[in-house]
Order: structure tokens, then C-alpha cells, then sequence
């Protein structure tokens, strides 16, 4: 394996997709990942995004990059840049290779840092779905009023009704400085819960959905939070926000990892 090679295809993330994009045109095989390796492990150490784990998807002039000025560990981390004045935006990056151990439940780990806040409304952070995101059904982490944590489901692929349920008031995440980010989506029954340095900071269980009525259509009735994702293919870490921004907003991910069982901090 060459030096740049093995800088690109961590072991951790070699167990999460099929081997021929690790070990396509090597000699020898890479060495095996520990037994007890994550899912899904990013630091960004590397200095620049693996294609071939990361899918970039961005809407006008914002923008994700790793970057070395503001980081949680090493040297590198991802920064999302989302710009004033004009609406609509969103910067991501999603993994959609992930194996079937966490096609319906996973636990999530980020250290995030978000300068100098958030506009007010709803903001999306991370969702784990169908393929096709933002256009697809999925269970997010987002905020709600410019600051507090929102756990939801979002009926967002075009060819189903188009709805939401969403937790109630939950606290805020921190700002202008990094803190750890706890998830645990489950698909059956479909539930959200997060932690914030370790502390219980929201969650969205025992819910019913109900998808908007179409033009002219009686009200779809409400059925049980249950499958309603049908799995989780991409999973999506960034910023988006409907609204025009009246300053610039950065948002900070590191130390991103998925597994089957909770994470917690960085050792
Ligand atoms: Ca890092």
C-alpha cells in the first residue's frame, strides 16, 4: 500500500464499504482492521474528502472543506460555510456505502462547533435515510428557533406525500466552542435520541406521523412511527436552512463516527 493510498482508506472505513475500492490496484493486502472498529470512522486527517466514502451535495454558494483553522482533533476537520443573503442553501457530505449493520438502527458520534450561531427556523445538521437525500425520507438532527436541538422525521422524497414530526422544545447546543454530539436512530419503531457531552438533550419516540394532504385530497390518516424511513442509505452530515442568512454561518464537523452500538467521546 502506498503511503497516499492508506492515508485515504482508513481501516475503519474499509470495513464499511466492498473491498475492491480499497484494495483495487495493490499488491498486498491492507492491514485488517481491528475487530472492535467502527462502522464508520472520519477524522479528516487525510486533508482533503475520500470520494469514494463521501458524496458532496451543495445548493448555490455553500461550501464544504476540510480544513485546518478550526479543528477538534489532529490537524483537520470539515468546515460547512453557508453565506448571506440568498436562501435555500445547503452544504453536506453524505456516505452512502455503509454496510447493512446499520441499515435500521446506529448510533452516532460528531464533534460539532457552530460560529456564531444558527438563523432562526429550521436548520438541518445530520439525517440518516433513503438514497437520494435531501429528495428522499429520513430521521434528522437539526435545530429548531436558531438554536435548540430538533430531532425529526422528514417525508421528503417526491414521490410520497410530503410531512414531518418533529420532537418538542429541547435544549440548546452550545456555540463558539466544540462539543460532543450523540444520535441513536432506530427505524423499528422509527426514534431519535441525542446526547450532548454525555447528557440526555432530546429525543422523538412513541410518535404517530401524518403526511400533509395533497391539493384537493382528503387528509391521509395518521400511522405509527414504524419503518417508516425503510432504511437508512445515506447518511448526511452539513448545514441547510430555507431563509436568507443575515450573516455568514460555519458550521464544524470532526471526529465523525457510525457504529451498531454508542460511541461516546474521543479516548
Ligand atoms: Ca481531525
Amino acid at each position: 500500500m502506498t503511503p497516499i493510498r492508506s492515508r485515504l482508506c482508513l481501516p475503519a472505513v474499509c470495513l464499511a464499504l466492498t473491498t475492491t475500492a480499497c484494495l483495487a490496484g495493490q499488491g498486498a493486502a491492507p492491514p485488517a482492521p481491528a475487530a472492535d472498529a467502527p462502522v464508520l470512522a472520519e477524522d479528516f486527517e487525510s486533508g482533503s474528502l475520500n470520494k469514494s466514502v463521501w458524496d458532496v451535495r451543495t445548493a448555490g454558494e455553500a461550501t464544504v472543506t476540510v480544513q485546518t483553522t478550526q479543528v477538534h482533533g489532529g490537524k483537520s476537520a470539515l468546515q460547512v460555510h453557508y453565506p448571506k443573503g440568498t436562501p435555500g442553501l445547503y452544504g453536506f457530505i453524505v456516505a452512502t456505502h455503509l454496510p447493512d449493520s446499520v441499515r435500521t438502527h446506529c448510533f452516532g458520534r460528531a464533534y460539532l462547533f457552530i460560529s456564531p450561531g444558527m438563523p432562526g427556523g429550521h436548520d438541518a445538521l445530520l439525517s440518516a435515510g433513503t438514497p437520494g437525500w435531501p429528495n428522499s425520507n429520513f430521521l434528522e438532527l437539526g435545530a429548531s428557533g436558531g438554536k435548540n436541538v430538533m430531532a425529526s422525521y422528514q417525508q421528503n422524497d417526491p414521490k410520497v406525500p410530503r410531512g414531518e414530526t418533529i420532537s418538542k422544545a429541547n435544549p440548546p447546543y452550545p456555540v463558539g466552542k466544540w462539543f460532543c454530539l450523540e444520535w441513536e436512530f432506530n427505524d423499528a419503531p422509527d426514534s431519535i435520541t441525542t446526547w450532548i457531552d454525555g447528557q440526555p438533550s432530546g429525543e422523538l419516540k412513541g410518535f404517530s406521523f401524518k403526511a400533509r394532504a395533497a391539493a384537493g385530497a382528503p387528509a391521509p390518516a395518521a400511522v405509527p412511527g414504524n419503518k417508516l424511513v425503510t432504511g437508512f442509505s445515506d447518511f448526511a452530515f452539513g448545514f441547510r436552512y430555507w431563509g436568507s442568512a443575515k450573516t455568514d454561518y460555519d458550521i464544524y464537523y470532526d471526529d465523525i463516527v457510525i457504529d451498531t452500538k454508542r460511541i461516546g467521546p474521543t479516548k
